[in-house]
């Protein structure tokens, strides 16, 4: 007799269904409750959070009370709901914010946020799911949208016409501009159109789509699993965007400056001997350098917290040794965890349940290198800790940096990660890996970090991530992943990184030279020159691959590499102060032309040069054998860094670029800050600092504006207030420039005697700087006090000291 086995539906020949997509229909009821708006629709709701008159929060729910919960991303002290008066008419529900205006569609669920003139910022119409828990919005989009952000995308730097996927994962094949996802996942997309700038960030941390491409008219962001929870971030300007979406999900913590000094890393220094001596060769080289890495080489058969006992057997010695001439180390941290029940850290994880698992209790295998491994649930408070603490074992070594790599997490099977099925604890609200994968790298992270402060008496730690979501800034700079040496991937870093800071990482950077295939002098040349400039800066290569430390090329291309890994370090102060205005104000340290210039047509999608803070722009040159190139120098004057030489903006200018120069610009009237040339930036010298004040042209007026911002660079005594400003200012009078400087905070003193100034350059012909004598470049060298013409570039330099109650001098034109 025949079961009904025998009418299994397979059986039965392929299913012709039709999925139906739902809306929540039209608004039925509303109310207010707790300063929370409740609007219920015939089959599903929306709830609106105010978190400020700029920033909304809508959810969509099904049944009777929507879940409030957010994701790890967004600040819980941001989500306080504020109340805003409603009105309600016959077709409309509208909210009034005194910035923005809210207004609902009754029959369509229809909404749209306008401005204060009534011009229509955003459109979102239609809003549906499919009963298999899929869903998305629909957005207009006009003629003239432009987007960015979505992090770390390939790519150019303008998302318009591009479809991309949320989903972290190890790519290790070229990272194309069709690849869809990649390491991070940052959901925010940042609209701008017309004068109008807005973002929106989906906070779903499961699989999410943002499509640019296919709908002509509209854009649509969507999520395979779990809620449509999303934020609108007004502008007007890309900036508000950037500080409001960072004042949601955090901002960078300011990292110890050797964290931004220059890193060299490879896969793998393979033992302590050569560890060691690439520091001396560095030293001995006199090519500044912070830290080196660790890569997976350095464990005892990948064993995460040990140290391999033939190719490193003293590593407590080999890190003083290294302390001793200013190198830290950074060793590599994997989440898999050697399924060994001899090895310490397998067992207490087992017994104590701290690694991921199926709901039925067994725990989830997958390989990676120490072969078949458990993977920590760092969504659970109380493993995260126990993470946290295991770091202990290298901030015993005195070890202050980790390295976190694989924590998409990677896997070495067919879905490149964990299996959908297995379950985050999530501190007593289990989630599928399906809807908790794009959080798992950032909680790996902040493990990291939380568990470093802890052992690390007041230092400030560094961690580096290859995987993470929206807020991972708060816990650790980015690296890009596994490039190539490829000039195109060199190019692409810039939109990545640029995208990467208008997605709240100001602390990104990709491997310099290219990880994968074989670098060439000329491409490390080139891609250090720009490196340098990068918020993050490490060279890092594959195994099997041509070495490429600075010295792997022959003289030339290395004394290229140590003039320009030295101007990292002079530069060491100014781009310190950005990474403090980053930690401040979201901002980013490198920044796309359109961010600083957003009416300039001409910048939308530019992304062969980029800005360091405002006013220094970067052109590297990113093809091989090219000595010119073409730069866009936007409005306003700019000055040739190299020979001063002024040039109007709002225009192309074509810029020599032989080997040994990468162009760069000056804005005019603009300072930036350098200090003393040092092997590691925590060197103890002289803190001599430079304000170069470029383009102070004689005749005219003008003012220009800069604040130092100093600490001692390591500790988080600037959190309680160890830290000194000093603001400096010109005034172009006419006959003469005035320069005052002053310092607003001075409980941190810098080692230091003199300050001074450098006119950039010698359009002011100075005849006198009232109070002080003229004396020569030596004399000035040997710290006397006094102003003197720098015979090079006939820059006029004035050294004055530094005296904590500030002071004052005027420079006299000659007649
Ligand atoms: O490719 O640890 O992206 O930087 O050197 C396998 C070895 C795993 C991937 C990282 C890369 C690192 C490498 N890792």
């Amino acid at each position: 007799m025949e079961s009904s086995e025998a009418i299994r539906p397979e059986k039965m020949g392929p299913l012709v269904m039709t999925e139906t997509w739902n809306t929540p229909g039209r608004i039925v009821s509303w109310e207010r409750s707790e300063n929370i708006y409740i609007v219920r629709g015939e089959c599903g709701g929306m709830v609106f959070v105010f978190l400020s008159d700029d920033m909304f929060r809508m959810k969509v729910f099904r049944g009777e009370v929507p879940d409030l919960t957010t994701t790890e991303a967004v600040l819980a002290e941001r989500c306080i709901p504020h109340l805003f008066p409603v009105e309600e008419t016959e077709e409309q529900l509208i909210f009034t914010t005194g910035v923005i205006t809210v207004v609902i569609e009754k029959t369509t669920f229809l909404l749209r946020v306008e401005n204060r003139d009534g011009k229509v910022i955003m459109q979102q119409n239609m809003t549906s799911w499919n009963p298999r828990g899929a869903s998305h919005a629909e957005y207009d989009m006009q003629p003239d949208s432009h987007f960015y952000g979505l992090g770390e995308k390939s790519s150019f730097l303008d998302k318009r016409g591009e479809h991309y996927t949320n989903w972290n994962t190890d790519v290790f094949a070229p990272h194309l501009p069709e690849i869809e996802a990649l390491y991070e996942s940052i959901p925010l997309i940042i609209h701008m159109h017309g004068e109008l700038t807005y973002g929106l960030f989906l906070d779903n941390t499961g699989r999410s789509d943002f499509d640019m491409r296919s709908h002509g008219v509209a854009f649509t962001i969507g999520c395979s699993t779990g809620a449509y929870d999303i934020y609108f971030i007004n502008g007007p300007e890309m900036k508000d965007v950037v500080k409001r979406y960072t004042t949601l999900t955090g901002r960078i913590a300011l990292p110890p400056k050797w964290a931004i000094g220059y890193h060299q890393s490879r896969y793998s220094y393979m033992n302590q001997q050569e560890v060691l001596q690439l520091a001396r060769t560095f030293r001995d080289k006199n090519i500044p350098c912070d830290v080196i890495y660790l890569d997976i080489h350095y464990m005892d058969e990948y064993r995460v917290f040990t140290f391999d006992p033939v190719n490193f057997p003293e590593p407590e010695k080999m890190i003083a040794e290294l302390g001793e001439i200013g190198v830290r180390i950074v060793p590599i941290v994997d989440p898999g965890v050697k399924k060994d029940p001899k090895y310490e850290v397998y067992k207490e994880g087992v017994l104590n349940k701290h690694f991921c698992r199926r709901l039925e209790g067994d725990i989830f295998f997958g390989e990676v290198w120490p072969g078949i491994s458990a993977f920590p649930d760092f969504s659970d408070s109380r493993t995260a800790e126990w993470w946290g603490d295991l770091h202990k074992y290298y901030t015993d070594l005195g070890i202050q940096g980790i390295w976190n790599d694989m924590n998409e997490p990677a896997v070495f099977n067919e879905s490149k990660t964990m299996d959908l099925d297995v379950m985050h604890f999530n501190n007593g609200r289990p989630v599928t890996h399906e809807e908790y994968h794009n959080l798992y790298g950032m909680m790996m992270s902040k493990a990291t970090y939380e568990g470093l402060v802890e052992h690390m008496a007041g230092e400030r730690p560094f961690v580096l991530t290859r995987a993470g979501y929206a807020g991972i800034q708060r816990y650790a700079a980015v690296w890009t992943g596994d490039n190539r040496s490829f000039w195109e991937h060199m190019a692409m870093a810039i939109p990545m990184v640029l995208n990467m800071g208008l997605s709240g990482l100001a602390f990104a950077g990709p491997d310099i030279g290219g990880f994968a295939h074989h670098t060439s002098a000329q491409l490390l040349v080139r891609w250090t020159q720009m490196g340098v400039f990068f918020p993050y800066c490490r060279n890092h290569s594959s195994i099997g691959t041509l070495r490429q430390e600075p010295w792997s090329f022959g003289e030339e291309v290395e004394g290229i590499l140590r003039e320009f890994i030295g101007l990292r370090y002079r530069w060491m102060p100014h781009i310190y102060n950005l990474f403090r205005e980053a930690e401040i104000s979201g901002l980013p340290v490198i920044r796309p032309l359109i961010l600083e210039y957003p009416r300039d047509p001409r910048v939308t999608n530019l992304c062969d040069q980029f800005l360091l803070g405002e006013n220094v722009l970067i052109a590297p040159v990113y093809r091989p054998d090219t000595d010119h190139r073409s730069v866009y120098l936007p409005e306003g004057c700019w000055l040739d860094y190299w020979d001063g030489e002024i040039h109007e903006g709002g225009r192309h200018i074509l810029a020599a670029a032989p080997l040994h120069i990468m162009p760069m610009y000056v804005k005019a009237g603009t300072f930036v800050a350098e200090g003393p040339l040092k092997q590691y930036a925590l060197e103890e010298v002289q803190e001599t600092v430079t304000f170069h004040l470029y383009g102070a042209e004689q005749g005219e007026e003008f003012s220009a504006l800069f604040n130092l911002y100093e600490d001692d660079g390591h500790s988080f005594g600037y959190r309680r207030g160890e830290y000194s400003q000093l603001i400096v200012q010109a005034e172009g009078t006419g006959d003469g420039l005035l320069l005052n400087w002053s310092y607003t905070a001075d409980a941190y003193k810098p080692v230091r005697e003199m300050l001074r100034f450098a006119l950039c350059y010698p359009f002011f012909k100075a005849d006198a700087v009232d109070g002080l004598p003229e004396i020569s470049l030596e004399e000035l060298e040997q710290g006397r006090k006094g102003w003197t013409r720098n015979g090079k570039n006939g820059a006029i330099i004035i050294q004055t000291p530094d005296e904590r109650s500030g002071g004052g001098l005027r420079i006299r034109a000659a007649e």
